[in-house]
């Protein structure tokens, strides 16, 4: 066990220690070894295969530990990476809790044991849940980032955020800021640029560090960074604070990290701090170095070890002896080996457990909560129309709620809103609405769309709610692993303790002749493939007003798909139906009632089908009309009942014939109503092909009135 007794201290050159006293100095040493020692201990458990996977911190101790130790537990936002266990010790995580991780226990906190070893989170210190994906933790943090400029300035969005389900870690203080990390290899990925122009532009209070041991597995930096020094490549982002340091040397370290993060905490924009460290046990455990280091090289990072260094620092100083060094890391060993047995012996969590967290278990958006009757008034509205007015009433009543995107702001320079009308949105979806809220919750972003999901999922984290806009389906795709990697599954991976319920709004589907390939695509189906997302999409004005309402009044984050050919068409106008009208998700709506088929339909084919059906009607058959609007989760009640009712049935949507989202439905159909049905359930659907730029090349990337009427006559005859 330790020894309480004190020796002679010599008198502490302080300059060098850079003020800090000696209990703070034995502190960071200990702090270092415990990580160590953690990962050591992590190491012999998956050798004897207790535990499944391991990465660890070693190297990187002492730049982490230095950088906790400067951190504000519980007040600072931190989005760390993998090898910063010994960041997380010092900011209050527990050893015990990092080992209930690493067996994937049922009362880890990070995740429930869902995740693998050194993902972390911990609501209590706002260390936000990390997933597996090198990267997006840097525009997440620019969205944290944001919403602490944002609570500094609008108390009336804090006080809402922290009444909002799992408010009682919504926080704000002053001087707060955000700490982001990664290794050198993730400095390649777009977001941590995108991240860093956002920082830059807006001077977000965010100290990154990046941990840079030379290697990104088996890459070495020259091979993946331009002059293989990242604080160099970063040099001209303007008002960024740029240093490096031995991340092997916590005094070091600590002094430059110190500086730093002064920097962000007096507001004066964004840091980095570049640490040099070592990576001494390979990758990770699935990994060995020396298939691709020289023993040379591994020699040479062995005489840089952080541990070893600072204990001779400290014995030098006169603030530990040899002694007391082996008892300090006798009871930490002592420790380690105790709550090791206390992670063995936890609970595991029971199997039925799996589908806990998907969804809010708060807000339930497909409750009869969010069933509400229209209070009509004022002229009828076109879809886009009613997404702007909902937009702002909305607005009006929740001062959480941002609105961003490619665009979406009247005028990002705000003095020429004097004398300009203003383009708020290419559909123009969102008008007007920076005019009336403030530049500070309605504006544009950078052509970034990873970061703009990113942001939004950090701002909602930290209990704002923001309406992000993606301009067009076509390009949502360097959002994807955002989408299906972040957003929906934060609340899931953390198992309840953070969640991100942002809105996505985007325009989708063919619309015009011309459009082409980049402006016409569906894909919705891609979407409602992805647990924890809510996917709706309306055909009529009404029922942009109910949905978006009920999205942004959800817990859950929500795809809110607009359909580019019905923004504007005067057949699915609606007058306004009031401040709190609200449409549940999951429920379909009945078009029209008919006796003979159905027709399952969404989105821009619901107006077909009625056109379809009234043709029809005029030859004596009958046609029922199911507007699905909900995509996921679904009316399967209305598909069946109406499957039961005519006994012949159609699904008709937009997206391709094959894999698309139809597919799915008529499958099920196929599988669950066989005996109810008189005919094969028929899908109809645009071509498995392209839109092409010439109308004569392809013009049917939306099924015709003709297909329908032909599918109906079809199916009769069967
Ligand atoms: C987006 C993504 N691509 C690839 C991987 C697989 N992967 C995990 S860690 C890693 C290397 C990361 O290197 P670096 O950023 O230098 O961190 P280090 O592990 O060296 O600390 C890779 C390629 C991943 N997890 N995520
Ligand atoms: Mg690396």
């Amino acid at each position: 066990m330790a020894s309480q007794t004190r020796i002679k201290v010599a008198k502490l050159d302080s300059p060098k220690m850079h003020g800090l006293d000696r209990d703070t100095l034995i502190r960071l040493y200990r702090t270092m070894y415990l990580s160590r020692k953690l990962d050591d201990r992590e190491i012999q458990l998956k050798r004897q295969n207790k535990i499944y996977f391991q990465i660890s911190s070693a190297g990187h101790e002492a730049v982490t530990a230095a950088a906790g130790l400067l951190l504000r537990p519980g007040v600072d936002w931190i989005y760390p990476y993998y090898r910063d266990r010994a960041l997380c010790l010092m900011l209050g995580v527990t050893p015990l809790e990092t080992l209930l991780q690493a067996v994937g226990a049922k009362d880890d906190p990070s995740s429930g044991g869902r995740q693998m070893p050194s993902h972390w989170g911990h609501p209590e210190w706002n260390i936000v849940s990390r997933s597996s994906c090198t990267g997006t933790q840097f525009v997440q943090a620019v969205g944290a980032a944001e919403a602490t400029l944002y609570y500094q300035e609008r108390s009336k969005a804090l006080a809402k955020a922290k009444k909002a389900p799992l408010g009682k870690y919504v926080g704000y203080e002053d001087n707060e800021i955000v700490y982001v990390s990664s290794g050198d290899g993730a400095t390649s990925e777009g977001e941590f640029w995108e991240s860093l122009n956002t920082a830059c532009i807006k001077k977000l209070p965010m100290f990154y560090l990046i941990e840079d041991n030379g290697y990104a597995i088996s890459v070495p930096v020259e091979v993946q960074t331009a002059g293989s020094s990242i604080s160099k490549l970063v040099g001209s982002f303007p008002g960024l604070h740029i240093a490096e340091c031995d991340g092997t040397d916590p005094l070091e370290s600590y002094a430059v990290c110190r500086e730093a993060i002064q920097y962000c905490r007096d507001r004066r924009g964004p840091a980095l701090v570049h640490a040099q460290v070592t990576r001494p046990y390979s990758h990770s455990l699935s990994d060995d170095e020396k298939l691709y280091k020289s023993a040379e090289e591994r020699e040479r990072e062995a005489h840089r070890d952080p541990l070893s260094k600072f204990s001779l620092v400290l014995v030098r100083e006169g603030l530990l002896d040899q002694k007391q060094i082996e008892d300090l890391e006798a009871q930490v060993d002592n420790e380690v080996r105790e709550v090791a047995d206390q992670a063995l012996a936890a609970a595991e969590p029971s199997i039925d457990s799996i589908k806990v967290n998907v969804y809010s278990p708060d807000v339930d958006p497909t409750s009869s909560a969010f069933e509400a009757e229209p209070q009509y008034h004022g002229a009828p509205k076109t879809m886009v129309e009613m997404v702007a007015a909902t937009l702002s009433d909305e607005m009006l009543r929740d001062e959480r709620i941002t609105v961003f995107g490619e665009d979406v702001a009247d005028a990002s320079r705000e003095e020429n809103l004097k004398s300009v009308k203003g383009k708020g949105g290419v559909f123009k979806a969102t008008a007007g609405l920076q005019r009336k809220f403030g530049a500070d919750r309605v504006f544009n972003s950078p052509l970034a769309e990873a970061s703009i999901v990113g942001r939004a999922i950090g701002m909602a984290t930290r209990g704002l709610k923001p309406v992000a806009e993606i301009q067009f389906f076509d390009y949502i795709w360097p959002a994807m692993m955002q989408i299906r990697d972040e957003l929906c599954v934060m609340r899931w991976r953390s198992n309840g303790a953070f969640k991100c319920p942002a809105v996505i709004r985007v325009a989708i589907g063919g619309y015009l002749t011309g459009g082409a390939v980049y402006h016409s695509q569906s894909g919705e189906s891609i979407f409602t493939h992805c647990p924890g997302l809510r996917v709706v999409m309306p055909s009529t004005a009404l029922d942009v007003a109910g949905l978006l309402r009920t999205a942004i009044r959800c817990d859950d984050p929500v795809m809110f798909l607009e359909h580019k050919h019905l923004y504007r068409q005067p057949y699915n106008r609606s007058e306004y139906p009031g401040p709190d009208y609200t449409v549940p998700f999951g429920k379909a709506r009945v078009v029209a009632e008919g006796s003979d088929v159905s027709i399952i339909t969404y989105g821009a084919l619901v107006h077909r089908a009625e056109v379809a059906a009234a043709q029809l009607g005029r030859e004596g058959v009958s046609v029922e009309i199911i507007d699905l609007r909900s995509l996921s989760p679904y009316d399967w009640e209305a598909i069946a009942s109406t499957a039961r009712k005519n006994h012949r049935v159609i699904v008709a949507y937009e997206d391709m014939l094959s894999w698309g989202y139809g597919a799915e439905i008529a499958a099920r159909i196929a599988d669950e109503l066989f005996e109810e049905l008189d005919a094969p359930v028929r899908r109809v659907a645009a071509m498995d092909t392209f839109c092409a730029y010439q109308p004569n090349l392809e013009d049917v990337i939306l099924p015709q009135t003709s297909h329908l009427i032909n599918a109906v006559k079809q199916l009769l005859e069967y």
